[in-house]
C-alpha cells in the first residue's frame, strides 16, 4: 500500500518527469496493461517529451526542445524584420494575438510560400524543413519569449576575417572610378549592388545581412560597411578586383547603424555599430571589425528619468572635433558622445535632449548634428566641439530627415532641413550661430511639400535645388513622384518629377516607391530607388540636376527592392 509520503513523491515524479513516471508505472506488474495504455503510463507517444508550457493554453502544443529551437531560429532568421519581440519592424507584428487567431495552417502557408511584401519563401527556397515550417508556425503562436542577451561572446562566434589586412591589395585593383560607386541596398535579398556611378553598370552583387539597412564610409573612402536588421555588419573593400566582403559580424540580433572612428589620428582605426536588440553599441577593430568592446545603453529617459529596458541605438556618426562616436538613444533620448581614445578607460558624455531620437546629420559645418527626436517632433542640435545640445526645435509631425539637407537660404543663411512622415511640412531650422544668431536652432520657414509620407530630403553643395520624396504617402501620384525646389527660389513652391513614370516599369501592380535622393560625387546627377516588392520589377532612376529630366535608367533582374543607395565620396564626406 502506498504512503501518503509516496504517493505525493510520485505525484511530485508525475508532474516533472514524466518520462520516469511512465517508467514507474510500467514497472509496477498490478496495473493491467490495458490501464497502462489508457492511462498514457508508457502508451503516449508525448509521455516522455518534455512540453513546452505556454502561458497562453491556447497556443498550439510544443514540446520544449522544439521551443527552443523555435527560438534559435526566430533570433537568427526573423528578428531583424519582425523584431526581437515580434511587435513589427518592417515585417508585420506577430503577436500571439494577431498570430493564434490566423492559426498554423495559415502560418505554415506564409512561411513556406512567403509574401510579395518582403517575406521570403523559407519552405520552398529549402531554406527550412517542412518540420521546421510546421515548428516556426508553432512557435510563433507561443507567447514571445524574453530575447536573449547577445554579449562578447555571441559576437566572437560570428565574427570572420575573410580576407586579413595583410593578404589585402596594397593598391587599388580595379579600374572604377570607386569614390563614385554607389552602394545600393536590395532590401530583401540581402545584399548591396554595388553600381558604377560613372558606366551605370552592376558591378558587383555583395552578400550582406538580412533586410539591409544602410551603408556608411571608412574616412578612407577605401571601405564600405554595411547594416542589416539581422545586426550583421559586413565590411567591402573597393580595392580588390572584384570589391567584396573582406569581414564580417553579427553584432546582435536587430541593428540599424554602423560607422567608423574620423578623427585626425583614428582614421578607420575603430568601428561602431548599435543595435536595437540588444539595446548597446560596439565597438570594433577598424579593419578587422573584432569586436572590443561592448557597451549597454538601458538607463534613465531624458524627461522622466523613469528606467527604460530596451532603449535602441538609433543613428550613429563620428565627431571631426574630437575622437568620439556620437551615439543616439531612441527610448532614453538621449546623445552619447563616446571618447574612443582610451576605450579601455572609456569617456562618454551623455547629452538629454527629447525621446524617440532617430535619424539625423551633420550641419553644413560638419559640427552640429542635427537628429530627429521623431515621435516628439522636435530636432535636437548637439556641438560635437564643446559636447552639449544647442538646440531643441519643435517641428512638424514625425521629423524624418535621413541626413538632412543643408543649404544657403537666401534670406536666412544656412539651413538644414527635414521633411515629415506626418505631415506636408519641411522645416528649416538655422545652423549659423555665428553670422546669423538670430536663427539659431530656429525653425526659420516651413516649406510645403506634396505631404506626408516623406523620408529622405537632399541637396547639394553644386546643386541649386532641393529633392523630397514622400515613399509613404498614400496616394501613387505622390508616392511615385518626388517634388524639387530651386533653392533661389522657394516660394514657387515645387515642380513634380514623375520618376515611378520615366522608371518605365511594367505595369505589374509593384507599389514603384521613389525613395531616397541621391546626388552622385560631381553633383550634377540625382539617383532615386524606385521601390517595389521583390516579386516585382523596381529601378533606380537618375536625372540630369540642371536640367531636372531623365538622364537614364538602371533596370536589371538583380536589381530587388532596391531602396536606400549611398554615393561613395558623398556619404564619406558627408555631403548633403
Ligand atoms: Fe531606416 C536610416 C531606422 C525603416 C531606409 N533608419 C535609418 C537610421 C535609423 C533607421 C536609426 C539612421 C541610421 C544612421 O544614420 O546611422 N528605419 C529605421 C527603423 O526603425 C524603421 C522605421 C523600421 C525598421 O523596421 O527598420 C526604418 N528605413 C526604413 C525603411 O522601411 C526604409 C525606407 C527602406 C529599407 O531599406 O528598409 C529605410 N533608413 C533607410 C535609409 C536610411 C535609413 C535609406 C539612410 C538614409 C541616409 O541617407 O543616411
Amino acid at each position: 500500500m502506498k504512503t501518503s509520503r509516496t504517493l505525493g513523491l510520485t505525484m511530485l515524479a508525475l508532474a516533472a518527469m514524466p518520462f520516469a513516471v511512465s517508467q514507474a508505472f510500467a514497472a509496477d506488474k498490478n496495473v493491467p496493461a490495458a490501464e497502462i495504455k489508457y492511462e498514457g503510463a508508457g502508451g503516449s507517444p508525448l509521455g516522455d517529451v518534455e512540453m513546452h508550457q505556454d502561458v497562453n493554453p491556447k497556443a498550439p502544443a510544443m514540446s520544449k526542445e522544439e521551443f527552443e529551437k523555435g527560438r534559435k531560429v526566430y533570433f537568427e532568421r526573423c528578428a531583424g524584420c519582425h523584431g526581437v519581440l515580434r511587435k513589427g519592424a518592417t515585417g508585420k507584428p506577430l503577436t500571439p494575438d494577431i498570430t493564434l487567431e490566423r492559426g498554423t495552417e495559415y502560418l505554415k502557408t506564409f512561411i513556406n510560400y512567403g509574401s510579395p511584401a518582403g517575406m521570403p519563401n523559407w519552405g520552398t527556397s529549402g531554406e527550412l524543413t517542412e518540420d521546421e515550417v510546421d515548428l516556426m508556425a508553432r512557435y510563433v503562436q507561443q507567447t514571445p519569449p524574453q530575447p536573449p542577451e547577445y554579449g562578447m561572446a555571441e559576437m566572437k562566434a560570428t565574427w570572420k576575417v575573410i580576407v586579413p589586412p595583410e593578404k589585402r591589395p596594397t593598391k587599388k585593383m580595379n579600374s572604377y572610378n570607386i569614390s563614385n560607386i554607389f552602394s545600393t541596398t536590395l532590401r530583401d535579398t540581402g545584399e548591396v549592388a554595388l553600381i558604377d556611378g560613372d558606366t551605370k553598370q552592376i558591378i558587383n552583387i555583395v552578400k550582406t545581412g538580412y533586410a539591409v539597412h544602410i551603408s556608411r564610409l571608412s574616412a578612407s573612402g577605401r571601405y564600405l560597411y554595411v547594416v542589416g536588421r539581422d545586426a550583421k555588419v559586413n565590411m567591402i573593400d573597393l580595392w580588390m578586383e572584384t570589391p567584396d566582403n573582406v569581414a564580417e559580424i553579427r553584432v546582435g540580433l536587430e541593428a540599424r547603424s554602423v560607422d567608423t572612428s574620423k578623427y585626425k589620428g583614428y582614421e578607420d582605426k575603430f568601428a561602431v555599430a548599435g543595435s536595437y536588440w540588444p539595446p548597446q553599441y560596439v565597438i570594433m577593430k577598424g579593419d578587422t571589425l573584432e569586436p572590443l568592446k561592448v557597451v549597454g545603453t538601458r538607463g534613465m529617459t531624458v524627461d522622466t528619468q523613469e528606467y527604460h529596458p530596451e532603449p535602441r541605438v538609433a543613428s550613429i556618426v563620428a565627431s571631426h572635433f574630437k575622437p568620439e562616436f556620437v551615439i543616439n538613444v531612441k527610448e532614453t533620448g538621449k546623445t552619447l558622445m563616446v571618447d574612443y581614445s582610451d576605450i579601455e578607460n572609456l569617456k562618454t558624455t551623455e547629452i538629454g535632449s527629447a525621446r524617440f531620437l532617430h535619424d539625423g546629420g551633420w550641419d553644413s559645418t560638419k559640427r552640429y548634428f542635427m537628429v530627429a527626436a521623431n515621435k516628439s517632433n522636435k530636432i535636437a542640435a548637439i556641438d560635437a566641439k564643446e559636447g552639449k545640445l544647442v538646440g531643441l526645435t519643435e517641428v512638424g509631425a514625425i521629423p524624418h530627415p535621413g541626413r538632412g539637407a543643408n543649404f544657403v537660404h537666401p534670406k536666412f543663411g544656412p539651413v538644414w532641413a527635414t521633411g515629415h512622415l506626418g505631415d506636408d511640412s519641411i522645416a528649416l531650422i538655422g545652423t549659423d550661430p555665428a553670422k546669423h544668431p538670430k536663427q539659431a536652432w530656429q525653425l526659420v520657414a516651413n516649406l510645403k511639400s506634396q505631404g506626408g509620407g516623406s523620408l529622405f530630403i537632399k541637396t547639394h553643395p553644386k546643386s541649386k535645388h532641393l529633392y523630397v520624396d514622400n515613399p509613404l504617402h498614400p496616394d501613387t501620384g505622390v508616392s511615385q513622384s518626388v517634388a524639387v525646389y530651386d533653392i533661389n527660389n522657394l516660394d514657387a513652391g515645387y515642380k513634380v518629377l514623375p520618376i515611378g513614370e520615366w522608371a518605365g516599369l511594367p505595369d505589374d501592380g509593384g507599389a514603384k516607391r521613389v525613395v531616397q535622393p541621391e546626388y552622385n560625387k560631381a553633383g550634377d546627377e540625382v539617383w532615386f530607388s524606385v521601390w517595389s516588392a521583390k516579386d516585382k520589377a523596381s529601378a533606380i532612376v537618375v536625372v540630369d540636376d540642371k536640367t531636372l529630366e531623365l538622364k537614364t535608367v538602371i533596370k536589371d533582374p538583380k536589381l530587388i527592392t532596391p531602396t536606400g543607395h549611398f554615393n561613395v565620396y558623398n556619404t564619406q564626406h558627408d555631403v548633403y
